[in-house]
């Protein structure tokens, strides 16, 4: 008998990025057996394998096609295409995922005297980032010394390694407590889903199900279902200030001539002062629930 053909996703083991890509696969209706100890995890009902990995080896894994999906930052994903001597080149980000999010930035001691870019010519740079940061100075035309660290680059301009460092930034709190301010941003990142060339058409289809699966969950996530009462008469001021909802809902209210009930999808963000905004315009018994799944 054949065997079935399945496809492969690498995620991350552990880490800042690990619980969100499973929360996600798993929201797309793919229910995996939990342990997280293997390095393989069978999808129970849909032909996915998932291979949970260190980020750094997802390209490889997709470039020689052990899988043909991964999720990981997308700082990860370019720095090693900057030094991949082509060797990721195939390989293609498909979606951004919405986590994750931080930024590669450059940063300095507060005594350093950084005026411009131009201030770190001549200077020692500590970075995981040697591909990305070396392509933003050749960008600049920036002469500078770039130090290769694994890991503690925060540490480096206080131990005498380097003048200034080039590291990953979310909060800022690291930064502000190694006496470090941030000055160049290099890259805005966030989790993305990644692509091989991907030949074989069942292979492909499976994977077009997949990312239009995770698509469609990461639209509902940000879409909200709004209900409320207006007077007939505000309707269309009502309807200014929904945001991002084409075409709402308009029914009738029993009883009552002057007022209708609207229902809309909104794709953008729903706020309180979104709902004060409503509220304002005449707006009553104001509802806005999350949407669990959404499909055109
Ligand atoms: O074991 P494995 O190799 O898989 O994991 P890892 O240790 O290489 O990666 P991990 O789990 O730390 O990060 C995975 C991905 O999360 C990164 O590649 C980024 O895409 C994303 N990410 C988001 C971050 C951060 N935010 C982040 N703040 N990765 C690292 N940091 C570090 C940063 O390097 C610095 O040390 O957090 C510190 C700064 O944080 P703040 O909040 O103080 O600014
Ligand atoms: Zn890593």
């Amino acid at each position: 008998m054949r065997e079935e053909t399945r496809l492969k996703i690498a995620i991350q083991k552990s880490g800042r990025l690990a619980d969100q890509s499973l929360a996600l696969l798993e929201k797309s209706g793919v229910s995996l057996a939990k342990s997280r100890d293997q390095l393989l995890c069978r999808a129970e009902n849909f032909p996915l394998d998932v291979f949970l990995v260190r980020d750094d080896d997802i390209p490889a894994f997709l470039a020689n096609n052990v899988c043909q999906l991964g999720i990981l930052g997308q700082n990860a994903f370019l720095e090693k295409q900057a030094l991949g001597n082509g060797k990721f080149e195939s390989l293609a980000q498909l979606l951004p995922l919405g986590y994750g999010k931080c930024r590669l930035s450059i940063a300095v001691p507060h005594d350093f005297a950084y005026k411009s870019i131009q201030s770190l010519t001549g200077k020692v740079i500590a970075t995981s980032y040697r591909g990305l940061l070396a392509a933003y100075l050749k960008q600049h035309d920036i002469d500078a010394d770039i130090v290769t660290m694994e890991g503690a680059v925060e540490v480096a301009p206080r131990t005498h390694l380097a003048d200034v460092i080039c590291d990953l930034v979310s909060t800022g709190s690291t930064l502000v407590s190694n006496g470090l301010v941030e000055k160049e941003v290099i890259l805005r990142s966030e989790a993305v889903l990644v692509s091989n060339k991907i030949t074989d058409p069942v292979i492909a289809g499976l994977a077009d199900k997949i990312t239009s699966r995770i698509k469609a969950v990461l639209r509902a996530e940000n879409s909200r279902y709004i209900m409320l009462n207006s007077p007939t008469a505000s309707l269309d001021a009502i309807k200014a200030v929904l945001p991002g909802s084409a075409s709402p809902t308009v029914m009738p209210l029993q009883g009552r001539d002057d007022m209708v009930a609207v229902h809309a999808v909104c794709e953008e963000g729903v706020f309180w002062n979104t709902m004060e905004a409503l509220k304002a315009s005449g707006a009553s018994s104001i509802l806005v629930v999350p949407i669990e799944k959404m499909l055109d």
